[in-house]
């Protein structure tokens, strides 16, 4: 076994859905960048993710499609496996916390921290759905929210205004499931009594892990400030594990509590004979990729679950990101407004190195990012188009022109020549202190900044010139051009392990990282259920061989020479190719429709009720049947009709604004209803004596409002 291990863990996406960029720039591509560079290291790196199949939306999407929580996680699960895998994050395990074995280990653990004390329980009174039989959870309460009035908020919160509310505060309670009234009734969880553990979280993180990132350490020291609360870890729901305790009957662990034990019952599943390993010897680092929400799970919580069972080991860093924003709006599954990973995929196919590129480039470390598909196009054909590609083709294009696809002699280094390769190891460093330290975006530039130094190298050597003066000199040019090619191909691994392996195969290289965890593993019939196991990491030891065994390291990035004299290449091809305008436009059109769908769905809301108006106010309104005599346009406008009506008491005429809507022909005869006694109004020199109730939606279409069947002129509505 290595001396480093480490284990890493992505948030468990949840299976109600598909995964979207910000999901992907926040948690999953560092991750996975993280990972590739410390299997490069030769470091001992498990890598744990699966499906969070549990929690009260899964149920609602359920419900609302008719069908059961097991299908939308089946289908989700399979939706967001299938996107990681293309993009090459390259988990040991994604598994499912609906798996028996992470039933059993959730369960094994709630009955440990129960049967030593660990929890207390309360008494509560909570909404109940008479009509149903159950109680509620606080999503399947909606309501008006007391803040903005919006009539659709939820329990928890109302999506509208985001204020994060209790169901005792929204005004007219209601069941999501029945429409019906609630009442509270009573019924008893278990807590865990965080307050317990307060003195000791703020030492292990304020005093001990003060490197952690600023934005994670100031949420975690603003909860412990706060002081910490008791928090139910059960739930009163059908879908979930079960509480395993007599007499608790309709009760689930809360998802937040079983969601984290999926990280060690996924890591028992690969390996169920060393998972301990991983999990209880003190000498293995347990990190964390959450997005900022995760924060206070993952810091407070897990950690004081973890701390109260007593045999696992903590987090030992937990870097968190802030959200990635789409082309400056926030990223919003309920408005559809993402990017979602499957469709980027099938979209922009060979083209998952651009988006890891990007988001990368892009990420929110620090603060809130924005992706948008004009910069994607820019970094694509700017820099990796148009400095590492260019600069690669360049070089293998050349050697195959000028020395039959083989490396070329190195002959006497000029100043030049040394200057370009001593900036090779300075930028080895700095990447590794910024990969280290989690800055994947610093990181990268020092990758670009290797294929920065070979393009300014290529173009100020000018090779193709010297080849007609002095065939020495331009074999020691690009001997020193396919180093940094080398280079390249390792630095380039963790960020675009894609184009990576094609530089590769171009060079005619292999790569030394990882190994394989399976291996002593007995693997026995229920170890892995069939599909279920992600393929391992795609470059076990010596994996890409190359034909003449040439095999690259971590160590040899920054070396003079990588690639040995007469080394064979491979044929080039193009790493990368431009993203046209085209294709890009097709995805702001895309994001375009998706925003007018909303902004009619939107108008088609109801408006919200007006202020109370007494039934005196109302009875001075005066509105009556009328029938449409005659109907012309008002000249030189667009929207005016001037109609002669009989009011059953006058004839007279008014001026309305349906134009749009109705020709003066589909108006005559027709029988409507008006506000008689408005005051009169001269609208383009026409008295207009009343006003025609039309039926107004929130996009501006009007329609007559009409009684049932013809009545006398004049009938009055009240
Ligand atoms: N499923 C929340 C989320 O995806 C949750 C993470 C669980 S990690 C144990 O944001
Ligand atoms: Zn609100």
């Amino acid at each position: 076994m290595k001396e480093k291990r480490s284990l890493i863990t992505c948030a468990l996406p949840y299976a109600n859905g598909p995964v979207h960029i910000g999901h992907l720039a926040g948690v999953y591509v560092p991750a996975d960048i993280y990972v590739r560079y410390k299997r490069l290291r030769g470091e001992d790196v498990l890598f744990i993710c699966g499906s969070d199949e549990h929690g009260v939306p899964i149920t609602i999407k359920a419900r609302e499609q008719g069908c059961t929580p097991q299908d939308i996680v089946d289908r989700y699960h399979k939706i967001i496996k299938d996107s990681f895998a293309r993009l090459g994050i390259n988990f040991d395990i994604y598994s499912r916390t609906s798996s028996q074995v992470h039933e059993k280990t959730a369960s094994d653990f709630f009955r440990k921290l129960y049967d030593e004390g660990k929890f207390i329980t309360k008494e509560t009174e909570q909404f109940y759905d008479v009509q149903e039989k159950t109680f509620l959870a606080d999503r399947y309460i909606t309501g008006t929210c007391p803040r903005c009035g919006n009539p659709d908020a939820y329990g928890d919160q109302c999506e509208k205004c985001g204020a994060t509310l209790s169901p005792e505060e929204l005004i007219n309670p209601k069941s999501k499931l029945s429409g019906g009234e609630l009442v509270k009734k009573k019924t008893s969880h278990w807590y865990l009594p965080l307050d317990r553990y307060e003195g000791w979280l703020g030492r292990w993180i304020l005093t001990d892990h003060k490197e952690w990132r600023s934005n994670v350490y100031g949420q975690c020291k603003s909860w412990i400030d706060g002081g910490l609360q008791p928090r139910a870890v059960s739930r009163d729901l059908d879908w979930g594990v079960p509480v395993p305790v007599e007499g608790a009957e309709g009760k689930v662990l809360y998802v937040w509590f079983d969601a984290p034990i999926g990280y060690i019952s996924n890591t028992k599943e690969l390996l169920p004979n060393s998972w301990k390993t991983w999990w209880q010897d003190t000498s293995t680092r347990l990190i964390h990729f959450i997005g900022k929400d995760n924060i206070v799970f993952h810091c407070i919580v897990f950690p004081s679950m973890l701390k109260a069972h007593g045999d696992y080991i903590l987090p030992d860093n937990v870097p968190a990101n802030e959200f990635l924003n789409l082309e400056g709006d926030k990223i919003s599954t309920s408005r559809g407004w993402a990017v979602w990973a499957h469709e980027y995929l099938d979209e922009l196919p060979g083209r998952e190195d651009v988006l890891r590129y990007v988001l990368t480039a892009n990420a929110p470390e620090t603060k809130d990012n924005d992706f948008s598909w004009k910069d994607l196009q820019t970094r694509n054909n700017s820099e990796l188009v148009a400095i590492f590609g260019n600069f690669v083709n360049r070089a293998l294009v050349l050697a195959h022109k000028y020395f039959g696809g083989r490396v070329p002699a190195l002959g006497t280094l000029t100043a030049m020549d040394r200057e370009a390769l001593d900036e090779i190891p300075a930028l080895k460093a700095s990447l590794e202190k910024n990969l280290e330290e989690f800055k994947f975006r610093e990181a990268l530039k020092d990758a670009l900044g290797i294929a920065r130094v070979g393009n300014k190298y290529i173009s100020d050597t000018e090779p193709w010139k010297v080849a007609k003066t002095d065939m020495a000199r331009c074999a020691t040019i690009l001997n020193v051009s396919l180093q940094i090619c080398a280079d390249l191909a390792i630095a380039f691994e963790a960020f675009t392990p894609f184009s990576a392996e094609r530089l590769r195969a171009m060079l005619n290289v292999g790569l030394e990282a990882g190994f394989d965890h399976r291996k002593g593993e007995q693997e026995t019939e229920n170890t892995f259920r069939e599909g279920e196991c992600a393929a391992l990491h795609t470059l076990p030891m010596g994996a890409s061989l190359a034909a003449d065994g040439l095999v690259l390291r971590w160590d040899d990035l920054g070396r003079d020479t990588i690639l040995p004299e007469g080394h064979t290449l491979a044929e080039p091809t193009l790493l990368f190719t431009k993203i046209e305008d085209e294709v890009i436009d097709a995805q702001l059109q895309k994001l375009e429709a998706i925003r007018q769908a909303r902004q009619a769905a939107e108008a088609l809301k109801a408006a919200p009720q007006k202020e109370e108006c007494t039934f005196e106010e109302f009875e001075k309104m005066d509105i009556r049947t009328a029938t449409v005599l005659a109907a012309e346009r008002v000249p030189k406008t667009d929207k005016l009709l001037k109609l002669t009506i009989d009011t059953g008491i006058d004839k007279r005429v008014i001026v309305s604004g349906i134009a749009e809507y109705y020709t003066p022909e589909q108006m005559l005869g027709r029988q409507i209803c008006i506000l008689a006694n408005l005051k009169s109004r001269v609208i383009r020199g026409i008295e207009s004596k009343g006003m025609i109730l039309m039926a107004k939606q929130g996009d501006g279409k009007m329609r007559f409002v009409t009684p049932e069947e013809t009545v006398v002129n004049g009938a009055q509505i009240g």
